[in-house]
């Protein structure tokens, strides 16, 4: 969509404000930073930062494409990056590039899907299942404040000791929802390359496909921020912790959801955990900053046609 970038460009002032569009591009295992694109693929896009969107698109990407696996282009240069290893139970995160924090209001989903054999030669067209997810933290402001991402910098998981041995993607994703009561929820995700050790025996699950994992209309997708007061509802499938496979993929419970990190080495249920607070191991790694606009996302250009993110 080169025409609605020069646009943006071009509208006066916007060039300077930094905008809360963002790529992760850094893996953290155990505290420890990888390099930029270590062990994260990268995309192929012109701007890296772009988001993926059903209509309205940059770079012809929608949802419903293979290259929703890993975004553009990163669906099959598994070779052009290294495979980290992690032992199960492992706190990981993926933190996003040039200083961007994610001031868009929306959750973040992390999926992992395991590669028959070397996850550098994997297209990502196996299961996938989700082992963490952040929704609202507070009562706060649902176009802002109130998601547990707001302003950080990174989402950060843990492993479930119970994933069998092998290597993964790992695909994590925040999305942005200030546009989306008009269908333009924008997708933020990259995969990164793991090597599992010390795992279990569970059975991962639900399992969804990529593309497939959403659909254009599902009420977490197409949901309005405006004027409403809760987001009750998770984008895909329930988060597996360990064990087996257990039913429910509804995801849809209510409350202020978080991280299914804070359940650390022994989770009993695929169920989101319901947490009311901020989750302390993002809490720690990701010190809040004041919630004003400006100052992050140094690496992006304004592009949301929603008036007040267009600003950021
Ligand atoms: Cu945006």
């Amino acid at each position: 969509m080169k025409y609605s970038y020069t646009l943006s460009v071009g509208l006066a002032g916007l060039a300077q404000l930094a905008s809360a569009h963002y790529f992760f591009d850094v893996l953290v295992v155990d505290g420890v930073a990888s390099k930029s694109y270590e062990y994260v693929r990268a995309n192929s896009r012109d701007k890296k930062y772009m988001p993926t969107k059903y209509i309205n698109t940059f770079d012809n990407l929608t949802p419903d494409d293979t290259d929703f696996r890993c975004n553009l282009g990163a669906t099959s240069n598994g070779n052009t990056v290294g495979t980290a290893e992690v032992a199960a139970g492992s706190e990981l995160a993926m933190v996003l590039g040039v200083g961007a924090t994610m001031q868009h209001p929306g959750p973040a989903q992390v999926y992992l899907s395991k590669a028959p054999g070397s996850v550098a030669d994997y297209d990502g067209s196996g299961d996938w299942f989700k082992i963490h997810q952040e929704t609202t933290c507070t009562d706060g402001d649902l176009t802002s404040t109130a998601w547990c991402t707001w302003d950080k910098d990174r989402v950060t998981f843990t492993i479930p000791a119970d994933t069998p041995d092998g290597e993964y993607l790992v695909r994590s994703e925040h999305i942005g929802l200030h546009g989306a009561h008009n269908g333009e929820a924008e997708f933020f995700y990259s995969c990164a390359q793991i090597k599992v050790t010390g795992g279990g025996s569970g059975t991962p699950g639900p399992v969804v496909s990529i593309p497939g994992v959403y659909k254009q209309d599902d009420a977490a997708i197409n949901f309005s921020i405006y004027g409403t007061k809760d987001y009750t509802l998770t984008p895909g499938p329930a988060v597996w912790g360990g064990g087996s496979n257990s039913s429910s993929s509804s995801g849809s419970t209510g409350g202020s959801q978080s991280s299914s990190s804070s359940a650390s080495a022994s989770p009993t249920t695929s169920a989101t955990p319901k947490v009311s607070a901020v989750p302390t191991s993002t809490a720690s790694v990701a010190p809040t900053k004041p919630t004003g606009f400006p100052g992050a996302g140094k690496g992006s250009k304004a592009s949301c046609k929603s008036a007040k993110f267009r600003k950021m």
